[in-house]
């Protein structure tokens, strides 16, 4: 077994299903916006979509699994994370070696083996708990609590996307107070924090003073109470992206199946108005092509790996560099997935990504409305959109279109406009999020115009208020049936994930529409186990098995 420097917590199973199934389901008109159309009520208490799946083939829920059965079982943080997997790789030209805990709660056996390993060894490794994808410290009190099980005098650092949040409008000093209760030894809280955590790693190991680190917060003991607290200085690092050699091949990943995620581009270069990002992320960045071929060849040397998601936001703009990449790609064997903004598809463009692999792409529609793409500044128009798609089902590369309700100036009948837009573009799946009001976005600038006040998801603005939204998605959820509801938190992973395991996109489409006929029955308060959907998805579930397995 080899020694750590470093373990790195990329995921976990955030989502306290059991806390929704402990409320009273004959007062679920109470609490319908925080479950439907998102889980369903099956065998006791709300489950996730993948769940139900789990239930119906092997027979158990995943929390009622083993590591090792969870590990096999359907679990959407089963499906490998980019950023821990991104910093194994970056650290190990500097000879530090990560082991990456893809999801705690599939591989704590694994962790806990491989961090008394290197413990007994001389050397306790340092624990990153990767925060990006919670939005408060429950999780990462969870997760130290447990830790701590492990070994009370862990050292434990926290980053990511939610550490980085909290300091966009807060000082650094707040971490004070929950890493003292959450019992955290370090966080760093940098967009792009690759080079501090280096130096944070190669410091410790020399025992040399934390002091000069950036954008570091540390207690100098594990004495949570009383230690001393110390924040240094913020400076912003640009991404790491041409300095980030590929060694894919030479880290351990026991965890991946077929599928793995990249990155290409770090920001955007668009400015919708209800967006953080581009404010965050500090412009546009790009790898040098030649880069990103040396890194597909060494992630396609990975034997297993057939399928990438790529990460980036705006993947085929500028439209010269995505035409580069799809040249790269028809290079190799695999088929991949992202995110695409379906505008600057043309005919070519999209029979070359379908010539290069292209399965599926998540479209960022927000509205199908134009008077709302204006208020979001969009820049693009609904006739523009339609004439994307087309080209895509042209070459069939199925699409998820995502929809953003309730921005300033929504209206019934804009509501309205992206119904008869999933149906008439022929969008395979689609997802609905609420707005989300943020302050670091650029329509806080426009507030006194659009009357909104509020923040986050509790809004309101001249048209609307938060309020109004969830029975709209629930009417919409029932009136559409030409194409697939999908989850907005799991989104076009969801899909990706299903056919990594071995699920065909028909098969996929079939498995979401019995599930969401069960969703849609139980929102008209018709709860059973014995749905006749059930059976047909044990049938489907069947079939499938048997051809993977063939
Ligand atoms: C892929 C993705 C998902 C997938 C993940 C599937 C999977 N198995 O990978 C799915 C669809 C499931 C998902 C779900 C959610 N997501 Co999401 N997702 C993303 C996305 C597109 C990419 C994440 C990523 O890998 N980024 C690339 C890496 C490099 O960035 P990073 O993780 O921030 O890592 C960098 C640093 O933060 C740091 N870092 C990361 N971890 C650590 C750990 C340590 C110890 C250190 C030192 C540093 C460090 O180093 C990295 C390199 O610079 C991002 C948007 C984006 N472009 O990042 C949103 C994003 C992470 N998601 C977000 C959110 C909010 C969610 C949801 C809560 C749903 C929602 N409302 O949108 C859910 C999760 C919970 C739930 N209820 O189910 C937010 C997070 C905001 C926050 N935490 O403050 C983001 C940033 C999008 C956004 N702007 O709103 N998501
Ligand atoms: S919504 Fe997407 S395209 Fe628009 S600014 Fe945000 S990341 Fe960029």
């Amino acid at each position: 077994m080899e020694k750590y420097d470093l373990i790195l917590i990329s995921q976990s199973d955030l989502v306290d299903y059991s806390g929704y199934s402990n409320l009273p389901l004959d007062r679920v008109d109470l609490y319908a916006s925080l479950v439907y159309p998102r889980m369903v009520y099956f065998k006791g208490g709300f489950r996730s979509h993948l769940d139900v799946l789990n239930s119906i083939k092997n027979n158990k829920f995943y929390s009622e699994c083993s590591p090792e059965e969870r590990r096999n079982s359907l679990n959407i943080w089963n499906l490998p994370g980019f950023s821990g997997i991104h910093i194994a790789n970056y650290l190990l030209q500097f000879g530090i070696h990560t082991k990456v805990i893809n999801n705690y709660d599939s591989e704590f056996d694994q962790l806990e083996e491989v961090y008394n390993f290197s413990r007994n060894s001389g050397r306790s490794p340092l624990v990153g708990i990767s925060s990006t994808f919670y939005l408060s410290y429950k999780e990462i009190k969870r997760l130290s609590k447990e830790l701590r099980k492990i070994d009370p005098n862990m050292k434990i650092l926290v980053g990511g996307a939610f550490a980085n949040a909290e300091t966009i409008n807060k000082d650094a000093g707040g971490f004070e107070q929950h890493m003292r209760r959450c019992k955290v030894n370090y966080v760093l809280h940098a967009f792009n924090p690759e080079e501090d955590l280096k130096n944070l790693i190669l410091q410790k190991r020399q025992g040399k003073p934390l002091k000069h680190i950036k954008n570091l917060t540390y207690l100098e003991n594990n004495n949570f109470e009383t230690a001393g607290f110390y924040c240094t200085e913020s400076e912003w690092h640009d991404p790491v992206l041409n300095k980030t050699p590929a060694l894919w091949d030479g880290i351990d990943l026991p965890f991946l199946n077929k599928t793995i995620q990249m990155r290409t581009v770090s920001g955007c270069s668009f400015s919708c108005a209800f967006c953080s990002y581009p404010s965050t992320a500090k412009g546009l960045h790009t790898t040098e092509l030649e880069l990103v071929e040396k890194h597909l060849q060494k992630i396609l040397n990975i034997k297993k790996v057939k399928t990438i998601i790529f990460l980036d936001d705006t993947f085929n703009v500028p439209v010269d560099r995505f035409k580069g990449l799809l040249k790269i790609f028809k290079k190799y064997n695999f088929e991949w997935f992202s995110f695409l903004r379906v505008q600057y598809v043309d005919d070519e463009i999209a029979r070359d990504m379908k010539e290069s692999g292209c399965i599926g792409v998540y479209l960022g529609i927000e509205s199908a409305s134009d008077a709302i793409l204006k208020n979001m500044d969009k820049r693009v128009t609904r006739a523009d959109f339609l004439n994307g798609i087309k080209h895509l089902k042209k070459y069939g590369i199925i699409s998820m279109g995502a929809f953003v309700l309730g921005f300033p100036g929504e209206t019934e009948e804009t509501l309205n406009e992206n119904l008869s837009f999933i149906k008439m573009s022929g969008v395979e799946f689609y997802t609905f999020k609420e707005f989300y009001y943020m302050e670091n976005t650029p329509v806080h600038e426009k507030r006194d115009e659009f009357g909104l006040s509020g923040i986050g998801s509790k809004w309101k603005h001249k048209t609307m208020a938060y309020e109004d939204i969830h029975p709209k998605i629930i009417q919409m959820f029932k009136k559409i049936k030409s194409s697939v509801f999908i989850d907005a938190d799991t989104s076009l992973w969801y899909i990706a994930y299903l056919y990594d395991q071995g699920y065909s996109i028909n098969e996929i489409i079939s498995l979401q529409k019995e599930i969401n006929s069960v969703v849609h029955d139980q929102i008209e308060g018709k709860y059973s186990d014995y749905h006749p959907a059930f059976n047909r998805i044990q049938n489907l579930l069947g079939t499938v098995c048997d051809h993977a397995a063939s």
